[in-house]
């Protein structure tokens, strides 16, 4: 783990995942790809009025969501956050489901109901994130406790931000977790600002030092570097597994768009931005791959095909019903499980005693479970 923990070296080739085989690393650049490639079209749309509400993108965080997807297990549980599109791919969200999400149509995940990226698709295994932050800490903690109560060997896992790390609901998820030692990973996507907020007005502590103040492992981690990222949460879940408890991730990474479209964020100083270019989580793997021979410019062009196409797809998509407004405000009825997830990582790819793994499946299993 010490090998992930230092400073980022601005372009580094060197691989530091050994799970992960060529293909599992080429999926990693493709996901971070379709995301980079889905928000700069929907910011694009939303310049068009087209995406209603308001727009955020995690431009040049790419690494943080795919490489601690990638890491889960179609079985394990995922709250994902507003900047954390790649985790939606990961999971299984095709990207004309995204844009129809964007554009608030009938075929988006919530149906055109809520903001554009407050959302998770329970059938893959992801509960759709609330505004209030970071709230989701809490439900990734609760989902943790009823595993260990039933005995089950899963795990959850939610993204927050450096803000978060200042409110109450933060501390009350660390403590609970480490006191019950529960299978869950939190990943702090520490992107230096909370809305303007810099973090020396944030914490007076490297927050990745709070985990050990709960009883827990705390890491820190290159966040623009996907396969560290991969690497880490893998580690993480393997602990929980284990009943060794949760482990607090650190991914440092930058903002590199203001928060939402409508802040220029003129209180970051350039060079600040201009440093963090250096370290684009996209090149760097684009430069580790190249390295070994893979056709970066056909996975480009295939990628942007399949933008266009979802696009083009989510756009004549219809939009929802208004009579059906005040459907699914309340819960009526039985309750629907929660489903299994896309796991494309190729150590999930096995069959698993008991149960076929949903990436064999290539779709949404049968068996479902809560
Ligand atoms: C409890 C709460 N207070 C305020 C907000 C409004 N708000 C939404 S995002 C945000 C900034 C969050 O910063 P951070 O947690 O660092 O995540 P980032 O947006 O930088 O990824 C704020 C203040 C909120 N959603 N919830």
């Amino acid at each position: 783990m010490a090998t992930h923990m230092a400073e980022p070296a601005a372009g580094g080739t060197t691989a530091v995942a050994d799970h992960l085989t060529l293909e599992d690393r080429v999926w990693l650049l493709r996901a971070m790809l379709l995301m980079r490639g889905i928000e700069e079209r929907a910011m694009t749309l939303y310049r068009q009025g087209k995406v209603p509400g308001s727009f955020y993108d995690g431009y040049g965080q790419e690494a943080v969501s795919a490489g601690a997807a990638l890491a889960m297990a179609p079985e394990d549980r995922l709250c994902i956050l507003h900047r954390d599109l790649a985790a939606h791919i990961i999971r299984g969200v095709t990207p004309a489901r995204m844009f129809a999400q964007y554009l608030g149509r009938a075929a988006g995940v919530t149906g055109g109901r809520d903001g554009n990226v407050h959302f998770g698709d329970y059938r893959l295994g992801c509960v759709g994130m609330v505004s209030m932050l970071p709230d989701m800490m809490l439900v990734a903690t609760g989902m943790a406790m009823a595993f260990k109560i039933r005995g089950e060997r899963r795990c959850a896992l939610t993204w927050f931000g450096d803000g978060s790390t200042s409110r109450g609901d933060f501390h009350e998820a660390m403590n609970w977790a480490g006191v019950q030692k529960l299978p869950v990973v939190f990943v702090l996507e520490n992107n230096q600002y909370a809305y303007s907020t810099p973090l020396d007005k944030q914490f007076a502590v490297n927050p990745v030092e709070r985990a050990a103040a709960y009883g827990f492992i705390g890491v820190t981690v290159d966040g623009n570097d996907a396969e560290a990222m991969f690497e880490a949460t893998r580690a993480a879940r393997a602990r929980a597994l284990d009943g060794e408890g949760p482990t607090l991730i650190q991914a440092e990474t930058m903002r590199m768009h203001g928060h939402a479209a409508h802040d220029d964020m003129k209180y970051v100083p350039k060079e600040q931005v201009e440093e963090w270019r250096k370290r684009d989580p996209i090149e760097r793997q684009e430069m580790r791959l190249r390295s070994v021979g893979v056709d970066i410019e056909e996975l480009r062009a295939s990628v942007r095909a399949e933008i266009d196409a979802a696009a083009e797809e989510a756009l004549a998509s219809p939009m929802p019903d208004p009579s059906t407004a005040t459907e699914g405000v309340f819960h009526e009825g039985e309750a629907e499980p929660l489903g299994n997830g896309l796991a494309r990582w190729s150590g999930f790819a096995a069959p698993e005693p008991g149960g076929e793994a949903a990436a064999e499946a290539g779709a949404v299993p049968s068996e479902v479970v809560s």
